[in-house]
């Protein structure tokens, strides 16, 4: 056939998937080929990814993707969540199994780095804001990096570099997900050497910034033995999960802010620039890395996380629920009104999240949500009511207003979660696609393979590839209530 056939990994925090894509020039297909869960292993004290477990599936991802109609693919791309990272030593061996950003190694640090470079003078440098998952900190932590015993020759790779490292020899830290260390300058799109320099970090453990789209090298031929497949190029597409599904949303000309809806939900909008004022940081956006080689100006927000876990919880309680009963038991819920700040950092570790939410709910003077159904209400309309003072902010640091809200990614399968966004942010929300961060990862490819030139091509592909779903603002006026009670219970505190 006539079409470019492609293959992306990717790599969420609670599972993975391995996606076929064929582009015949106007519009791409994909399938799913493999998924497998991504569960994280506590090992003594600390937190950890399964590296090994994850490479395994990686293979056979890529051994699954060989029988696809039109021939096995030409290239294969992995993304990742951000932030992580692994060390590979002098001889190529992984360096110790990479930690997980929920680890909490990294909290004694901060308050070291911050008296080395104050707070303020870090966003003003990275503009990333700080957050204990950030790869300064979990970098800052490693006692061998630091001493420099050991650290001969040792090179740091950001989870999908790692993956690509381990694929084809090639090492590279590939711009979008090295934009997640808080260790660039976003001005330059280079490692910042002064803030290495201050913290004894060795600049020799990083290599050079290649650009999202960029042909890193081929499949290892013992891979290719080993799973019986053809040549493959590997590329660097978008490494990070998010701006690869930011590549994708299907937008038009007018103005929007995008939300990434996942284990996370990232709310925000792309710029030129960075921005990097008090406004800015005080409102704790960050500035990442875009596939487009430009900013992506977003808020961390604690997104399905929330569900996630109290989920985990009762099951081991003994009430397994899927997501739809969730929802159901959200809309069985009474009114209850009680609100918690989805972007609070007490949110970020594993375990006993339904009392927490609680606690929370307690602390703050509102009507404790004792019911399953209850929680998860409070935690659907908060997110809600988050993404509202999120888009405040956004228009406030854009100087203009957002006509739509593009939310992709899995989370957009909570009907409700999306229905409610149009509610209370009062603006249409146009929801997906759903495998946005596959899609992107693969246009990508398809961009280092020059069959697309820009984000505004990929964007025109899955628009008219992957028709999205609009919801229409509801019930305004009560909800602009609500959000008005909402604010005033969260005046500004600190967040993740
Ligand atoms: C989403 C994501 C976020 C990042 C968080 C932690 O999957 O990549 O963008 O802040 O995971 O790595």
């Amino acid at each position: 056939s006539q079409s470019l056939h492609m293959l992306a990994v990717d790599f969420g925090a609670s599972s993975g998937r391995a996606v076929t894509g064929a582009f015949n020039g106007r519009t791409l297909s994909v399938s799913e080929v493999h998924r497998f869960n991504n569960e994280p292993v506590r090992l003594g004290n600390h937190f950890h990814w399964d590296f090994l477990r994850l490479f395994h599936e990686l293979k056979q991802g890529i051994h699954a993707s060989r029988r696809i109609a039109g021939g096995a693919p030409v290239s294969v791309a992995v993304d990742t969540w951000g932030v992580d990272y692994g060390l590979v030593d002098a001889k190529g061996r992984l360096a110790g199994n990479p930690y997980h950003y929920r680890d909490l190694r990294t909290e004694q640090v901060m308050s070291e780095v911050f008296s080395a470079i104050p707070e303020k003078e870090l966003f003003q440098l990275t503009g990333i804001r700080s957050s204990s998952i950030n790869t300064i900190y979990q970098l800052y932590a490693e006692e061998k990096v630091r001493s420099g015993y050991g650290a001969d020759g040792l090179k740091m790779l950001m989870m999908p570099d790692l993956f690509h490292y381990y694929l084809s020899g090639v090492m590279a830290n590939e711009y979008t997900i090295a934009s997640t260390s808080g260790l660039l300058d976003p001005r330059s799109r280079t490692w910042h050497s002064g803030i290495l320099n201050t913290l004894s970090i060795p600049e020799s453990l990083f290599s050079e910034i290649v650009m999202p789209g960029t042909m890193l090298g081929q499949l290892r031929q013992d891979i290719r033995e080993e799973l019986q497949v053809p040549d493959m190029a590997v590329i660097a597409a978008a490494g990070h999960d998010t701006a690869a599904a930011v590549a994708s949303v299907p937008a038009g000309a007018a103005p929007y802010a995008f939300i990434s809806s996942g284990t996370w939900s990232l709310m925000g909008i792309e710029l030129d620039q960075p921005a990097l004022s008090d406004y800015s940081r005080d409102s704790f956006f960050s500035n990442e890395g875009g596939a487009g080689g430009n900013i992506r100006l977003l808020k961390n927000i604690m997104g399905l996380w929330l569900l996630q876990e109290c989920r985990r919880t009762w099951a081991l309680e003994g009430t397994p629920l899927t997501y739809d009963e969730l929802t159901e038991l959200a809309l069985s819920a009474p009114e209850n009104g009680s609100y918690i700040d989805a972007a609070d950092a007490v949110f970020l570790p594993p375990g006993g999240m339904p009392q927490r939410i609680r606690e929370y709910c307690r602390d703050s003077g509102q009507k404790v949500p004792e019911s399953r159904a209850a929680i998860v209400r409070c935690i659907v309309e908060s997110l809600a009511l988050q993404y509202r003072q999120t888009l405040d902010e956004i228009e406030k640091l854009a100087g203009e207003r957002m006509e739509h809200i593009h939310i992709v990614g899995g989370g957009i399968q909570n009907r409700l979660l999306c229905q409610l966004t149009a509610n209370v942010t009062g603006r249409p929300v146009i929801a997906g696609p759903v495998e946005a961060t596959a899609i992107g990862n693969l246009m990508m490819q398809a961009l280092a393979h020059g069959e697309v030139k820009n984000l505004a091509e990929i964007r025109q592909v899955v628009l008219e590839s992957f028709p999205p779903e609009t919801y229409l603002p509801e019930d305004a006026a009560m909800w602009e209530e609500r959000y008005q009670q909402y604010v005033n219970l969260f005046k500004r505190q600190e967040t993740v």
